[in-house]
């Protein structure tokens, strides 16, 4: 190893050597990699100093001249630090072309669906991050990321002890069987806040496909061992973290310690939800699940991970009435336990006081309760529902309402994923529905908007929000 890497570094040196003007070789010229769908517009930044409008050319594989113009000037882009100009040109066939702007050229390519392949490789993340499980070679794209099965029987008890706070936890007198489930990106735990997004994500995107009658993950097209099993494979990879979910709920009557005002204090925790389940420490990096030598234990229940349930539970509840009946059954009866939980108790806050696992603390579980009433209210129908969601500050309209409603998405900020629950679900009243749709609409061409004013045209500016309201750590 050592040899290889000494060897890089001096591949390094020589190039640098010989290229005295490194920096300024980068190409100038920024594109999209991947290709451009052909038939949509085509938007190319180039790194430029000048303030006047610079030509630019487009060629295809015979030399013929396909498009030109003038590039624009759009200055200082304060994400990159760089003063940019735009190229815009409206569409062009599918085909191999290049672009030469200032004496820079660059090759680049146009296709019917440039970007399909990248739906299978981000559904292939969670199954190689399931736990439980051998990752089996077949199913994964080299042989090296295969490996042996983490936690394969993950039947586990309450945290007890010294909290890095100083406060003393009692453990509890039940254990829960919490195998399987996704891990974290970063680590051996098994998070709820973070799981229940991405489950409702894959949940939805099923939905949305079926509604217009797409089944990009019919039977059979994911590349996991439920492939050919009759049910849709994005649903068989959403259920594997959603059954570690359901496990994940306190059993009726049983007692645990959950924090309040700053101390361990023992409740009748029934349908609440432990926040994660993870390492007593931390262990060292890289480490196979397999090798993971850390006792493994559950951590409290808080509000948020009782209304994840409740919410993706609730959405399970609608999705897999006409897939797996008993499943949707048992799906609405826990979202009932936990939303009703939650109610109970809607406090419980996690913090960061743990050794050996992220916090993923969220000191607003607002958010957390209108996406829950949404799903439940879609799933069932039910006054006492919809009330909730309406008198939500989340709701399209209440005063405050508005971005966090239709913004930015992440593990703590949910609000989208009720408005979008409201704006899909057949049971709701029309009315109602409009507005979330339109809602979400201007909240779109808004992002769109956003990009216009960036000189890379992302659609988040440099000085946004970037989602998350803590870090995980
Ligand atoms: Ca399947
Ligand atoms: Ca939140």
């Amino acid at each position: 190893m050592k040899t290889a890497l000494s060897a890089c570094v001096a591949a390094a040196a020589l190039i640098a050597a010989a290229s005295p003007v490194q920096a300024e070789d980068r190409p100038a010229i920024r594109l999209n990699q991947a290709g451009y769908e052909a038939g949509g517009r085509i938007g190319m930044t180039i790194a430029a100093d000048d303030a006047t409008p610079l030509p630019w050319r487009v060629t295809d594989e015979a030399g013929t001249v396909r498009a030109e113009g003038l590039t624009r000037p759009f200055g200082a882009d304060a994400a990159s630090g760089e003063r940019v100009h735009q190229v815009r040109i409206d569409a062009l066939p599918a085909g191999d072309y290049s672009v030469a702007v200032d004496g820079r050229r660059r090759a680049f390519r146009v296709a019917p669906r440039p970007f399909a392949t990248l739906k299978r490789d981000a559904l292939a993340y969670f199954y190689q991050n399931r736990a439980g499980v051998p990752i089996l070679a077949r199913h994964v794209e080299r042989p090296d990321l295969a490996r042996a099965a983490g936690h394969p029987e993950e039947v586990v008890t309450c945290f007890s002890g010294r909290d890095q706070r100083g406060a003393d936890w009692p453990g509890c007198d039940y254990r829960l069987n919490v195998t399987g489930g996704w891990y974290d990106a970063g680590d051996h735990g098994k998070y709820v806040v973070n799981g229940g997004i991405a489950v409702w994500t894959l949940v939805d995107a099923y939905e949305r496909g079926r509604r217009r009658d797409l089944a990009p993950f019919a039977d059979g097209a994911a590349d996991i061992p439920e492939a050919g099993d009759g049910v849709d494979d994005l649903l068989n990879e959403a259920r594997y973290e959603l059954e570690f979910l359901l496990a994940m709920q306190v059993p009726d009557g049983a007692r645990t310690a959950v924090l309040v005002d700053g101390a361990p204090r023992v409740i009748d925790a029934g349908g609440l939800v432990h926040h994660k389940v993870a390492d007593r420490a931390w262990t060292a990096l890289p480490m196979a699940p397999a090798d993971d030598p850390q006792p493994r234990l559950l951590y409290p229940p808080s509000t948020a991970a009782t209304l994840n349930l409740a919410a993706v539970a609730g959405q399970c509840a609608r999705v897999w009435r006409d897939v797996d009946p008993a499943f949707a059954d048992r799906c609405l009866t826990a979202a009932r336990r936990a939303y009703a939980a939650a109610k109970a108790r809607p406090g419980l806050l996690a913090d960061n006081r743990f050794d050996g696992s992220g916090a993923y603390g969220d000191d607003q579980v607002a958010d957390e309760f209108y996406w829950a009433a949404a799903e439940l209210w879609a799933a069932t129908g039910e006054a006492a529902y919809a009330a909730d969601a309406r008198a939500s500050a989340y709701w399209l309209g209440a005063p405050g309402a508005g971005a966090s409603s239709t913004g930015d998405i992440s593990w703590g900020q949910v609000g989208a994923l009720g408005t979008i629950a409201l704006a899909s679900a057949p049971a709701l009243p029309e009315a109602e529905r409009r507005a979330a749709r339109d809602a979400l609409t201007a909240a779109a061409r808004a992002y769109l908007a956003e990009g216009e004013t960036q000189g890379y045209a992302l659609r988040a500016a440099a000085t946004g929000s970037d989602g998350d309201p803590t870090a995980p750590l």
